[in-house]
């Protein structure tokens, strides 16, 4: 395969979360967020594990920027934990938390990499959660009030901010099946969080452009690609479902100011949808500068047997619980999800034609793989390398397609916290010795930083 070019000022970069990373959990003021709660309960993640201490990256910051650097990127897109900014969710920012951002975004700066800023990667306030968390409609509020004042802090050295990383996580995985903190199963505190989310971005970017018109603001989410199972009109109709409570639910709202009227059709067993209020929408199709996109995987959907609807089954297709996702004949990574590059293409393509003026990123693209030092200490990961290459050149032929896609962000650049999987899950391009918190660049951490120098895929 020949070598491909990428379109100047491509933006290549690494992400990373505040929680998966930092530790420092109780240091210089910051409080518990509802994922220090659920980490800390037992059962919830694997091996009893804790972002305690995680990658220690709140104190190896400026060695973290260095990796960055040594790879040659020109971006990083990091999320700033809200509980070290605004202690409680509530009140007054908290300095010594906010310095430690100002430093990290100096250092990136001071080597010419450009910070991108998450402001919520899932980190809600414990105090908030105490309160209704996202299923009550003041925590939009409070967001947006975090929002304001971050950026209000920051904004002066960061121009490319992100609301929210992946709602569809926060709300399904959160309030749904309880798989992420908070850890609850409730159908309609599920939709209420959706939506309330969605608001809280929609405030909070209005907010953040009053005070910055030039800056430029989006969120990311995690859209699902699916394939219809076989070419049948049943499978399409699940397709439809999936698609409407995957991925629509937000899409429509922010990008039309519209809630899907199929969507609420499917809903209606579970929810009058009664929390959205006169005007939400609007708010939430609040206009942005760029779309972020989370890819990781693809999937296969087929018709439910009988009645798509089951209130007994706690999982994150609401009202389209029992649609099936069958399995598929496609290497895994070591999370079991299936390699399909092309689903990237196809996504990329999708959201195009949604909102075909709309610059996107992929803001997460990576696999874990199971890695471990050689003999001589060198991390060698092929698949990672393997990974990568596929799903860029599935980038490359949507730009070729006429995709104004503007950046990758490779998920992530250090081995952390993969939430319910505590340690067991590696992400990164650099392995991290939790023992001793050394990094040591995987062979895919000197692929990437050779395609981000060459602005340009090699030639296999
Ligand atoms: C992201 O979430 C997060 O933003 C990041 O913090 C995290 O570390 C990273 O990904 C890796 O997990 O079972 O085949 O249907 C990813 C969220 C949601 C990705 C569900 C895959 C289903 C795959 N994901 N999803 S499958």
């Amino acid at each position: 395969m020949t070598q491909l070019n990428f379109p100047d000022g491509f933006r290549w970069g690494a992400a990373t979360a505040a929680y998966q990373i930092e530790g420092a959990a109780t240091e210089d003021g910051r409080t518990p967020s509802i994922w220090d709660t659920f980490s800390h309960t037992p059962g919830k993640v694997r091996d009893g594990d804790t972002g305690d201490v995680a990658c220690d990256h709140y104190h190896r910051s400026a060695e973290d920027v260095a990796l960055l650097s040594g790879m040659g990127l020109n971006a990083y897109r990091l999320s700033v934990a809200w509980p070290r900014v605004q202690p409680g969710g509530r009140g007054p920012v908290n300095q010594v938390g906010l310095d430690f951002y100002r430093r990290l975004v100096d250092d990136l700066l001071g080597r010419d990499i450009e910070p991108w800023v998450t402001l919520y990667h899932w980190d809600l306030p414990q105090e908030l959660e105490d309160a209704g968390g996202w299923p009550a409609r003041d925590t939009a509020a409070r967001f947006a009030e975090y929002a304001a004042l971050t950026e209000a802090a920051l904004g002066d050295r960061v121009k490319h901010w992100i609301t929210l990383n992946e709602p569809w996580c926060s709300a399904m995985l959160g309030y749904g099946t309880g798989e992420h903190a908070p850890g609850h199963q409730d159908k309609v505190a599920t939709l209420r969080a959706a939506h309330h989310l969605l608001l809280g971005h929609g405030l909070a970017v209005e907010a953040m452009r009053a005070q910055r018109p030039d800056s430029q603001y989006g969120i990311t989410l995690n859209l699902h690609a699916f394939i219809p199972a076989r070419d049948a009109p049943a499978d399409a109709e699940a397709v439809r479902r999936l698609d409407g409570i995957g991925n629509r639910i937000f899409l429509d709202p922010l990008l039309r100011g519209e809630f899907p009227a199929d969507l609420r059709a499917d809903l209606a067993p579970v929810s009058d949808l009664a929390h959205i209020q006169d005007g939400d929408l609007a708010t939430i199709a609040a206009p942005i500068d760029l779309l972020g996109l989370n890819y990781y995987s693809r999937n296969a959907v087929a018709a439910a047997k009988g009645e798509p609807h089951d209130p007994a089954i706690h999982s994150p297709w609401i009202g389209s619980e029992r649609v099936r996702q069958i399995s598929r004949g496609l290497p895994v990574t070591d999370m079991g999800w299936y390699v399909d590059p092309a689903g990237l293409t196809q996504q990329l393509l999708d959201v195009h034609r949604v909102c075909p003026d709309l610059p996107l990123y992929i803001t997460e693209n990576g696999a874990a793989y199971p890695d471990k030092p050689g003999p001589d200490g060198t991390v060698d990961d092929p698949d990672r390398v393997a990974y990568f290459d596929a799903h860029l050149r599935a980038c490359h032929a949507a730009l070729a397609a006429g995709v104004p896609l503007r950046g990758y962000f490779a998920w992530s650049l250090l081995d952390n916290f993969e939430w319910a999987h505590g340690y067991a899950k590696r992400f990164g391009l650099t392995y991290v010795d939790y023992a001793t918190q050394e990094r040591i660049p995987k062979t895919s951490a000197q692929w990437y930083g050779q395609v981000a120098r060459a602005n340009a895929i090699p030639a296999a």
